[in-house]
């Protein structure tokens, strides 16, 4: 018997005008072209449309810089949504509304002070969640998490990573246990069995890949790691981010994507 296949959501969130006073750890700021931001962030829509999800846009959070950045803001799992509580300061606000669109589809938990979680620092493969320990997310939201998580049938494994922002800055999914990695931000070992494909060392920022259904999501910018992918036979939809990598986003933090399960009432 073929079960259906359950709808694909993305959430996203229009990029605000503010932007321009985002966070950054890694880069200097640069000058973002607002307009272009936005267009590239509707082609980068497109695409997730284009692979079988529907996308909703939350509403604009004009006086949030970083509000396109949803993906930090939670962590949608089988049974349950957690809503993170991130650790620059200027981001928490970004989560009330996240929570009320999210709690249409799961069940909600969140993340309580002092501890903090960024969505970024969450890898999920299968039934393991990799949480990285960064200047974001500490231990105290990890072992939170490790606590909601349990009750729904997954493990957590703390990842240190160092070097970048974020554990999916290092590692992402892009295949049936395969990463993309960069290993000088995170120990491959802590990875355990899973095949690791190495960005190219002239590309250390191009590890972030989204990967819906068996595509990978990838920015145009990374021409030499992205060759390694087409090598492995993976099938790749390439975006232009540009403007956002300005503010240290990438592919993955634009968006939460899960499957449609809504919340039995
Ligand atoms: C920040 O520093 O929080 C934002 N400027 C960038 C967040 C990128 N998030 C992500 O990669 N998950």
């Amino acid at each position: 018997m073929n079960l259906p296949t359950p709808k694909m959501i993305a959430l996203t969130r229009p990029v605000s005008p503010s932007i321009e006073r985002c966070e950054l750890t890694h880069l200097s700021r640069e000058p973002i072209d607002f307009g272009l931001a936005e267009e590239q962030h509707r082609s980068y829509e497109e695409i997730l449309e284009r692979l079988g999800c529907e996308v909703r846009r939350l509403d604009a959070e004009p006086e949030l810089p970083d509000a396109v950045f949803v993906e930090d803001t939670a962590l949608v799992l089988e049974g349950c949504a957690i809503i993170t509580r991130p650790g620059a300061v200027s981001r928490r606000p970004e989560t009330s509304s996240v929570a009320a669109e999210l709690g249409r589809y799961r069940e909600l938990h969140y993340i309580e002070g002092p501890g903090t979680l960024d969505g970024g620092d969450l890898l999920v493969v299968d039934r393991t969640i990799f949480a990285g320990v960064s200047s974001r997310s500490d231990r105290g939201g990890i072992e939170q998490l490790r606590f909601v998580a349990g009750r729904y049938g997954y493990r957590v494994r703390p990842v240190e990573v160092s070097g970048c922002l974020h554990l999916k800055s290092a590692a992402t999914q892009v295949a049936p246990g395969a990463l993309l990695i960069n290993r000088r931000w995170v120990d491959p070992a802590r990875f355990g069995a899973l095949d690791l494909i190495d960005v190219d060392p002239a590309e250390p920022t191009g590890a972030n890949a989204l990967l819906i259904g068996r595509t990978v999501v990838y920015p145009e910018t990374f021409p030499l790691t992205r060759d390694r992918l087409v090598q492995r036979g993976i099938p790749l939809k390439t975006v232009d981010l540009s403007e956002l990598a300005k503010a240290e986003g990438a592919v993955t933090c634009c968006s939460i994507v899960f499957a449609e399960a809504p919340v039995a009432t």
